[in-house]
């Protein structure tokens, strides 16, 4: 299996830590986003919305993070993408939740036009609206993260035991580094982001991700907490 990505994309890499946790060997293919890469054929082919990752599985093409997360976990039976009904349909629901409502407000309003030139929006003032819009929604996201799914008591997203949702959502967080962003006083969601951290292959998945936080630490930006 070949698995189109790059380290700095935030999507790209929970599929990485979930293979390299699970010992699913896959070949990365690295698609240069920085010199657009994407944007042309064979890339742009491969998947028409020119974006990573992309899983190739033989003559099987799947697009979508997420979609590729469940492919894999049902692939190699993992219980971490439970077979019993409900138990998946939480999954889904936590996987949903934090696709199509978090990250696109922490993701895409908050953060990235901060920090990636083909998200600001001009004029400035736009810039400014579309990021305090963010800040303002994340707000209500992390609560809801913190109070609702996690509480005092969860160890992962849906009880006791890791799930695709865990790696997913988790690392859906990590552009928060490129801000400086504590989630100071969102104790349950640090307690979680602190044990998905433990994973033993947390730190390789993300180390280019670090690298690029890193060269960014010294610039002051707009965070929720
Ligand atoms: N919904 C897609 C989103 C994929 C996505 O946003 N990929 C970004 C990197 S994280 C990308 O390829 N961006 C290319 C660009 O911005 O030109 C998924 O979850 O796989």
């Amino acid at each position: 299996m070949k698995l189109h990505m790059h380290k700095v994309s935030t999507t790209s890499r929970p599929i990485l830590l979930f293979c390299s946790e699970n010992q699913i060997d896959i070949e990365v293919v690295i698609v240069d986003l920085m010199q657009g890469e994407h944007m042309q054929e064979p890339f742009a082919k491969l998947n028409p919305s020119k974006q990573v990752p992309v899983l190739e599985d033989g003559d099987f093409v799947l697009t979508e993070s997420s979609a590729i997360l469940k492919y894999l976990a049902d692939k190699i039976d993992s219980p971490a993408y439970p077979k019993e009904r409900r138990s998946r349909a939480h999954v889904n629901e936590l996987m949903d939740w934090f696709n199509t409502g978090f990250y696109r407000e922490y993701g895409y309003h908050l953060v990235y036009p901060q920090v990636y030139p083909h998200h600001v929006r001009s004029p400035e003032d736009s810039n400014k609206v579309t990021v305090e819009w963010g800040r303002e929604q994340c707000k209500h996201w992390l609560s809801v993260l913190n109070d609702h799914w996690l509480g005092p008591d969860r160890k992962y997203l849906t009880g006791g035991d890791i799930t695709i949702a865990d790696y997913f959502g988790s690392v859906l967080f990590t552009p928060g580094d490129l801000i400086g962003e504590s989630f100071k006083g969102y104790d349950n969601v640090n307690r979680w982001l602190n044990t998905m951290k433990s994973l033993p292959s947390w730190n390789t998945v993300n180390d280019v991700h670090y690298g690029f936080a890193g060269s960014l630490k010294d610039k002051s930006f707009v965070t929720i907490t």
